[in-house]
């Protein structure tokens, strides 16, 4: 466990970011925490945390002024979201290259120990996703690179940035590779949504308008594996403490294609089976991916806990909850 260092936790206010900053805190950290977003755009905010808010780590100096006397550095942050984002925003998630290389570059400036990078499944070669039904991505088969393009290109540049920082000047860095992380605390609406929100959100309002159809971007047969947030969480903190600095899949093995999983959602939600409207024109992205997870579970001994069901369940209580808290716009911000 973590305990009694000054850690910097850069992308605070947003969704991984928050969960992290709240764990750190728990288990006995001094968190320095930022985000470019205003204060009032933080998912989360934590009272005992130093929190710098609309603060842009694009900008070298910002680095410098809070990668000052701190022993381990967390970068979270990118401008990104789901297929609806990154599909059509490629130069703005390219830019977020500025952040991770102006940290490595503070870091090594200071005593920083060690360094952690959040990349994406976003890395792999798209060629090898092109089936719905695929064998779970190896780390090995992000290359030749192919990834995706502007988000898994940036993602990709930047885990390369994280290896020749260590080699070249001796900065421990450890890369997780997410895949589809979701839980409470999210984007759930506004265009930045993955699916697992997004889905929870069509069904939660279908119920509420007594509606009897979702929409459902593409035909519902593109796969994936979802990783609820909490086991994100556990999973980046083992691989933090070890010593294995290249990157690793840190996702789930319960492959679903998008039909299955609002299967699910509408179970939680106890409507019955809704029609479904499939839009062949909105933001797809790769047919099938899903994690292997065979060298996460030997070198770390460890692997996700929280089944797809039940951090659905846990997500679509939450999201519900804020659709309903609707005006007040209060419970997004836990203060502790
Ligand atoms: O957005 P996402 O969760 O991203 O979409 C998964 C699949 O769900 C896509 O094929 C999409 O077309 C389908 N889908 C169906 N309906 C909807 O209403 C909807 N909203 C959304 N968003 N999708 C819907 C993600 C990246 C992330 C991150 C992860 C890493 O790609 O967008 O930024 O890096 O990958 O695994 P996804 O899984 O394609």
């Amino acid at each position: 466990m973590i305990k009694n260092k000054k850690i910097l936790i850069v992308g605070a206010g947003g969704f991984i970011g928050g969960h992290l900053v709240k764990r750190l805190l728990d288990d006995g950290n001094y968190i320095v925490a930022t985000d470019i977003k205003p204060r009032e755009y933080w998912f989360q905010e934590f009272e005992k945390a130093e929190n710098h808010f609309s603060m842009d780590m694009k900008d070298i100096g910002n680095c410098r002024k809070v990668a000052k006397n701190i022993d381990y550095v967390f970068n979270m942050a990118c401008n990104m979201g789901g297929m609806g984002f990154i599909e059509n925003n490629k130069a703005e998630c390219m830019q977020s290259v500025l952040i991770n290389t102006n940290l490595l570059i503070s870091c090594k400036e200071t005593s920083v120990e060690r360094y952690f990078f959040s990349s994406s499944a976003c890395a792999y070669n798209k060629t090898k996703q092109q089936n719905v039904f695929i064998e779970g991505l190896r780390e090995t088969d992000a290359y030749p690179a192919d990834p995706e393009d502007g988000y898994g290109w940036e993602k990709l540049f930047s885990e390369r940035m994280c290896r020749h920082f260590m080699e070249d000047y001796g900065l421990q860095v450890r890369v997780a590779r997410y895949h589809n992380i979701y839980g409470p605390f999210g984007t759930y609406d506004g265009g930045r949504e993955k699916a697992p929100a997004a889905l929870c959100r069509k069904i939660i309002k279908a119920k509420k308008n007594n509606k009897n159809e979702i929409e459902v971007w593409g035909d519902g047969m593109q796969t994936r594996t979802f990783l609820y947030v909490d086991d994100c969480i556990e999973g980046t903190l083992r691989l933090f403490e070890s010593d294995y600095s290249e990157p690793v899949n840190i996702g789930s093995d319960e492959q679903v294609s998008i039909n299955q999983m609002i299967e699910i959602i509408e179970g939680i939600s106890g409507v019955k089976k809704l029609n479904r409207i499939y839009q062949l024109d909105k933001p797809k992205g790769v047919r099938g991916r899903s994690s292997n997870n065979d060298l996460v579970k030997k070198i770390l001994n460890w692997s996700y806990k929280i089944k797809l069901r039940e951090g659905l369940k846990k997500t679509y209580n939450w999201i519900s909850s804020e659709i309903n808290n609707q005006g007040s716009n209060l419970s997004r911000f836990t203060k502790s």
